[in-house]
């Protein structure tokens, strides 16, 4: 089994802390859970990725940090594999934010709104230290929600035209968690739905999951002088493959439906038309057999990837679910 490369965006304001969260996700994901790995397709950009992520734990002060992007727009390509097989690869656009706020004449805005329309996941980043007290219509301005909205309306809600059927992932990545970490987790979860009530409604067709992330440990205020910790960073692109799996076990599934109805008008056939169309069914069988085993390599590695996925909230057209196969 191998599944189409995807585009994935990170959408969010400058210094929301998107380049550090990307650099301490390939860290993790370079070592791996659960058997799934991630490698830069390139061995220059790993080699890149590497040392900016060894600065960024070995230096310490405000210096440790990236700087945030001058270049309008990076991509980077990665491969998600499991026991080196790669399973599947995706292209991850990491743009200054400042893009969010520019005209839409901008050369860089023309561009990501491009990257966005053809991207099948997206993840929005906003920021703990504005969630440190109940969001208010200043918090709309700081995390610039509506305008993240603004651009889920009209380059993947129009384009895509998400349904139950054929559902579009987001995942709404905090990023520096440990900021707003004393805060109820709940609160701070029906916070983040009131600033994006859209993606959160009945019969839509997203799939959201929300999932704090950091790179330092909890309950440390000062991040420029302590010690790196990661934690949750390698739940979005779990997430972002298990819901590129997940399409494709709708997809599998609806073939096999499919072929089970074309195999049983044969069979409640007379006997004349059974022989006529013996090798009709024959083939169809066989189609069967190879759509039986996709599902079935989907549904093995959604397993393991689901567990993974216990501990985040994840919603389905307005419903929390839990991730399963
Ligand atoms: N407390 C805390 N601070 C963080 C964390 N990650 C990043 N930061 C801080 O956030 C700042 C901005 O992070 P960047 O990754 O450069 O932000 P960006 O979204 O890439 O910004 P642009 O490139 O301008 O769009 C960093 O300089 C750090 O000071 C975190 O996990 N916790
Ligand atoms: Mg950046």
């Amino acid at each position: 089994m191998k599944l189409e490369d995807i585009k994935i965006v990170m959408l969010g304001t400058s210094g929301a802390g998107k380049t550090s969260y990307l650099l301490g996700m390939y860290a993790i994901m370079q070592t791996g859970v659960q058997g799934f790995t991630l490698s830069a397709k390139d061995m220059d950009l790993d080699l890149e990725l590497t040392e900016r992520w060894e600065k960024l734990i070995s230096v310490t002060g405000e210096d440790r940090w990236p700087t945030p992007n001058a270049a309008a727009m990076e991509q980077y390509g990665f491969n998600f594999s499991y026991g080196f097989r790669p399973l599947m690869g995706f292209e991850w656009l990491d743009y200054r934010g400042l893009a969010l706020s520019d005209r839409s004449t901008e050369q860089d805005v023309q561009d990501l709104v491009q990257y966005l329309s053809d991207s099948q996941c997206l993840f929005l980043c906003i920021s703990g230290e504005h969630l440190v007290e109940s969001v208010t219509p200043n918090t709309v301005r700081e995390i610039k929600s509506d305008r993240m909205n603004q651009f889920i309306q009209q380059y993947i809600s129009e384009n895509k035209q998400p349904t139950n059927q054929n559902p579009f992932p987001v995942a709404i990545v905090i990023t520096k968690y440990d900021l707003c970490h004393h805060r109820d987790r709940d609160e701070i979860i029906a916070d983040v739905q009131k600033l994006f009530q859209a993606l959160f409604t009945p019969n839509t067709g997203w799939l959201t999951m929300i999932c704090p992330v950091s790179l330092g440990k909890e309950l440390c205020n000062d991040l420029d002088h302590a010690s790196i910790v990661p934690v949750n960073v390698h739940l979005p692109v779990v997430f972002a493959v298990y819901a590129q799996l997940r399409a494709y076990g709708i997809k599998f599934k609806a073939q096999r439906d499919r072929l089970n109805k074309s195999i049983d008008t044969i069979k409640k056939g007379n006997s004349l038309v059974q022989l006529l169309k013996s090798k009709e069914l024959n083939n169809y069988s066989n189609e069967l057999e190879a759509c039986n085993n996709e599902i079935m390599a989907a549904e093995e590695n959604m397993k393991l990837l689901s567990e993974e996925l216990q501990q985040v909230s994840l919603y389905f057209s307005g419903n929390e679910v839990t991730a399963d196969v």
